[in-house]
């Protein structure tokens, strides 16, 4: 009998401005996902910040829309551990149009929390590479535990030699 196994990984989960006030239900959806938190920040952020996160959209029709909403409201940053989080969190979330996801994948967090195209209620990161910089911008620079928790940084003025 053989079985896979994937690393442990972390990805950036945002449940944005739509979402917020269904945060605790997406937050127990991410729980039964199998997912760890492993570090979460609740900000509004500025149009620069939206324009800079979501800066491969910039050409697309949609572009100021995106930033607006993402502007309107706090988002939840969250750091999200788990073997093979990056597509198993694009998994859980599904389509980006919750109205086709409510067809294609019923139970997965768009089609339950979105509302529409551009208001879908939750992001994730689309590779480990754009993962890894998006929790450089949010976070800092975080290492993380075979666990997938966050080690405990020393600030530089406290290590040893
Ligand atoms: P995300 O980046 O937020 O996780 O979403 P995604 O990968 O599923 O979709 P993406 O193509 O990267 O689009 C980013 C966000 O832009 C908004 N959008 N609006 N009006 C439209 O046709 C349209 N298309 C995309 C959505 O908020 C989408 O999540
Ligand atoms: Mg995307």
């Amino acid at each position: 009998e053989l079985e896979y196994f994937f690393p442990m990984e972390q990805t950036v989960a945002c449940i944005k401005p739509d979402g917020i006030g269904t945060k605790d239900a997406i937050i127990d959806k991410i729980h039964e996902a199998g997912f760890r938190i492993a570090a979460q920040k609740e900000t509004t952020i500025t149009k620069d910040i939206a324009e800079e996160f979501y800066a491969e959209h910039k050409d697309k029709e949609y572009f100021n829309d995106l930033v607006q909403h993402m502007c309107s409201g706090p988002t939840m940053f969250m750091v999200l551990s788990r073997e093979d989080a990056v597509s198993g969190w694009r998994e859980a979330i599904g389509p980006t149009d919750p109205e086709k996801a409510k067809v294609e994948v019923p139970d997965c967090i768009r089609a339950v929390f979105g509302s529409s195209v551009l208001e879908n209620a939750v992001h994730g990161s689309s590779d480990p590479e754009h993962a890894k910089k998006s929790i450089e911008k949010v976070f800092g620079h975080l290492e993380f535990n075979s666990d997938g928790t966050v080690k405990e940084m020393k600030p530089v003025t406290e290590q040893e030699e």
